[in-house]
């Protein structure tokens, strides 16, 4: 590879193609590209490759033989300064006699943290923080949300026709877009850890929310099913076993249903057998004041955070997705739009709940891109998190 007089924004943009290489293997460790350049040609480049083995510079360091006295190195992230599962990245760069590091953005692992660049820094190596910055940071806005809350970053993603509606009156909805949309869709599936739906999604559509990408890895399948009503027989309980499933409920929610019901018996025959199939069940307190039985979600991903869940693809239905918006736990969306229009006041759109009541009161997204994918598009953008606290959903 060799390229000549080129800018550090080539030179990042170029280390962060390398980093997204890493893309579903280095999860939950963020990913990170590196090049090393001399007399404007480069000579030696590498990614983080896998969880557990070596971070992006040591992968392109090691076994480079050259002399590097006096190169320049672009890395998208703060070289590490910690000894965790591999030495510190400040070791090899300082080894290597390095004379400059470009870095993308700051690492906010307390352990790292500015303490990276300071180290580089003491020992009389130039550093230059913040070429493509943003490119950088949104990379790894899982890693970043993540490392900062211990929330799971979640971005919202539905499909729905070009009059907004995600299904006919009928609640028919397949499909509403093309093959390579719904390809796409699989990727996505691939690069999140968990995905997310209710029980209404459940009940109507049968789904597996699996990944069926080549080579893909399926996320957690988590459902919202505050009454336990989920069909025995139904996909996601049939293949539990090859999927991991959480369920979330509340159990007084579902005590209320089934004694309402005359079947109490029901509600243990129900857990157990779930729990046989391999299913967590998660409890969930829920919400006060509410006339349907809603899980609290906030409590729910704590729980989801706690278990090591960095992301959620919410793929939930229109009452979900709102709960989930309206508590500000939503940070992207993936709005997939097809070319049809299916009309009917009845018929659903992505996110439902009440509404605001003025349009200034909004939620605003961000860093828009449009993507196309056959005759469909997809919009996605990042949620500004102050619109959130200002909007007036009820
Ligand atoms: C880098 N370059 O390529 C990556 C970094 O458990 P470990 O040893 O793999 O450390 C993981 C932490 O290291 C992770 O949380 C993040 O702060 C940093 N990741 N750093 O210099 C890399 N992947
Ligand atoms: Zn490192």
């Amino acid at each position: 590879m060799e390229a000549k007089h080129r800018t550090p924004q080539e030179y990042m943009r170029m280390a962060l193609e390398l980093a997204r290489k890493g893309e579903g293997k280095v999860s939950p460790n963020p990913m990170v590209g590196c090049l090393v350049v001399k007399g404007g040609e480069i000579i030696v480049h590498g990614h983080h490759e896998a969880y557990g083995g070596y971070h992006a510079e040591r992968n392109a360091l090691t076994h480079c033989e050259a002399d590097l006295e006096g190169a320049e190195l672009y890395v998208t992230l703060e070289p590490c300064c910690h000894y965790g599962k591999t030495p510190p990245c400040t070791e090899i760069i300082l080894e290597k006699k390095i004379k400059k590091v470009y870095v993308g953005c700051l690492d906010s692992n307390p352990k790292v943290a500015g303490k990276g660049v300071n180290i580089l820094r003491e020992h009389g190596v130039e550093v230059e923080v913040g070429i493509l910055e943003q490119e950088c940071r949104t990379l790894n806005e899982v890693f970043f949300y993540y490392m900062e809350r211990k929330l799971p970053f979640t971005a919202m993603k539905y499909a729905m026709t070009l009059d907004g509606k995600i299904a006919c009156e009928t609640g028919d909805s397949k499909w509403v877009t093309g093959p390579e949309a719904r390809n796409y869709v699989q990727c996505l599936r691939n690069r999140y850890y968990g995905i997310m739906a209710g029980i209404g999604t459940v009940l109507e559509d049968d789904p597996m929310l699996n990944c069926r990408m080549e080579g893909g890895k399926s996320p957690v399948r988590v459902i919202c099913d505050a009454r336990l009503r989920i069909p025995l027989d139904c996909q996601i309980v049939k293949t539990a076993w090859e999927h991991e499933t959480l369920v979330a409920w509340n159990p007084q929610s579902a005590q209320e249903f089934y004694h309402g019901m005359g079947a109490p018996e029901k509600l243990e025959h129900i857990k157990a057998y779930l729990k046989e199939q391999g299913i967590v069940l998660l409890e969930v307190p829920r919400t006060a004041g509410c006339i349907a039985p809603q899980l609290d979600l906030k409590k729910l991903f704590r729980q989801l955070g706690d278990r090591g869940i960095d992301s959620v693809l919410l793929e939930g239905g229109g009452t979900l997705n709102a709960s989930a918006l309206r508590q500000g736990l939503v940070q992207r969306v993936y709005a997939f739009v097809a070319p049809k229009l299916i009309a009917g006041a009845d018929a659903k759109s992505p996110v439902e709940g009440i509404g605001i009541s003025r349009m200034e009161d909004a939620v605003i997204l961000q860093e828009m891109e449009v993507l196309r994918f056959g005759k469909d598009i997809c919009i996605t953008g990042k949620i500004e998190p102050e619109t959130i606290e200002e909007c007036e959903l009820l």
